[in-house]
This record gives structure tokens, C-alpha cells and sequence, in this order.
């Protein structure tokens, strides 16, 4: 049976509507699993019907988590959070790794999971941390925009065998402290913190790039891909 991966949908602002890059889902379907968009919700029937269906869980990239996640006021240079993603998602992603079902966070999904663990995050790496590389590139998205160092024998290291690789970025925030109980897999060629997996889970991975915006079927996504759905 192919496992089921519940993905957080995205949310307009503007037009009230929930949506999602087909990348999202084409990562986990052309990779062998059977993706299933989630409502928005806070009810925690709902989700916890989720919980106890789908086989493991996708959390997408999207708005600034509330800096009240982790102990600090909204500065200006931070987003407009989304309340109902972020309590609903750290409500989900809570149970997703108290039930220890496989979870991959991407962008947002890994700066909430650092939050959760009671890590911070830089509300605006431009404004706050001086780098020579530019986390922010500007479309296409599907190229690589910086380096990483992965971590040898981290969780990343191990699935995709190799130490450097060539991520894109698109993200103004990233990880600041490191939270309890998680172990950094990637490192970018200016000291940003681009992974992290969490050491008592059998498997929860976070990425600050986007393997969505690249081909489902290049080397890296099927290797991040065969691991994530294989653990579930
Ligand atoms: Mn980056």
C-alpha cells in the first residue's frame, strides 16, 4: 500500500482561499506515495481523524510563523502570520511527532518545528545577520541559488550521500538557536543553519530550501522522497 501524506494547504490572504504549488504534491506522488490536501482547520476531531489516516505528513513553506512562538515580539521587518496555519499546524505537527509518524517540514514547516522545539528563529536574515549570499532569489526558482554543507552522518547526509549540495532559496527568515533536541543537517556557505532533524524521532526532517520548485525526479528528490515515504 502506498502511504497517504497529509500536506498543510497554503493560505491567500487576499482572496480567502486556500491553495497549493502542485510541486508539493507531485514531490510525494511521482516518489510513490498518495498525497492528500488537508482542510484548513483548528478542530481537532477533524485533524485528529487526519492523524490516525495519513501515514505521514508534508508541512509547506508560507507565511512568518508569529514571533510569539518563540518568546519574541513582532518586529515591522517580520511578515503578517497566518493564525489559523500556525495554530493549527503546531497543534498537527505536536501530534504528528507524539504519534512518531514520519514528517518532512519545508521552509516554514522547519522554522516551525525549530520554534515548537524551543529554538528562534531571525524574523528578517537581510536586516539582522550581514551575508554575502542572498537567501531571496528572484524567479525561476528552480536553480541553485547557494551551497550547503550537510552535516556527515546527519539524517541528510546519510539519505543523500554526498556533503555539499546546491540548493535554491527563497526564504527571509531562518533558524537562530537551534531548539532542544534537534540536530542540524545542513549549513550554508554563510553559517545559515538550512536543516535540521530531530534525534528521537524515526523520521523528521526540516529543509530551509525548496525541493518543490525542482523536478520530482531529479537524484536529490528521489532520495529525500524514497526515505520520507519509505519511513512511513
Ligand atoms: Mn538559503
Amino acid at each position: 500500500m502506498k502511504p497517504i501524506i497529509g500536506v498543510t494547504p497554503l493560505y491567500d490572504e487576499e482572496r480567502k482561499s486556500i491553495w497549493l504549488l502542485p510541486g508539493y504534491l507531485e514531490l510525494i506522488e511521482k516518489n510513490g506515495g498518495i498525497p492528500l490536501i488537508l482542510p484548513l482547520t483548528t478542530n481537532k476531531e477533524v485533524l485528529e481523524s487526519f492523524l490516525t489516516s495519513c501515514d505521514g505528513f508534508l508541512f509547506t513553506g508560507g507565511q512568518d510563523i508569529d514571533p510569539s512562538f518563540y518568546g519574541e515580539k513582532k518586529r515591522s521587518v517580520c511578515g503578517i502570520p497566518c493564525r489559523v496555519r500556525d495554530e493549527m499546524e503546531g497543534y498537527l505537527m505536536r501530534e504528528v511527532i507524539a504519534k512518531d509518524k514520519p514528517l518532512l517540514a519545508i521552509c516554514r514547516g522547519v522554522q516551525l518545528l525549530n520554534a515548537l522545539y524551543g529554538g528562534t528563529l531571525y524574523q528578517d536574515l537581510p536586516s539582522e545577520r550581514s551575508s554575502s549570499v542572498c537567501h531571496q532569489m528572484i524567479p525561476p526558482y528552480a536553480k541553485v541559488q547557494h551551497e550547503v554543507q550537510l552535516i556527515e552522518n546527519s539524517l541528510l547526509h546519510r539519505i543523500l550521500d554526498r556533503t555539499k549540495l546546491g540548493v535554491n532559496s527563497y526564504h527571509h527568515q531562518a533558524i537562530k538557536e537551534v531548539g532542544n533536541g534537534l540536530e542540524v543537517t545542513a549549513v550554508s556557505t554563510d553559517g545559515v543553519i538550512e536543516g535540521v532533524s530531530l534525534k528521537s524521532a524515526k523520521f523528521v526532517l526540516g529543509v530551509q530550501w525548496h525541493p518543490e520548485f525542482f523536478d520530482a525526479s531529479t537524484t536529490e528528490n528521489k532520495a529525500l522522497m524514497a526515505a520520507f515515504l519509505s519511513a512511513c
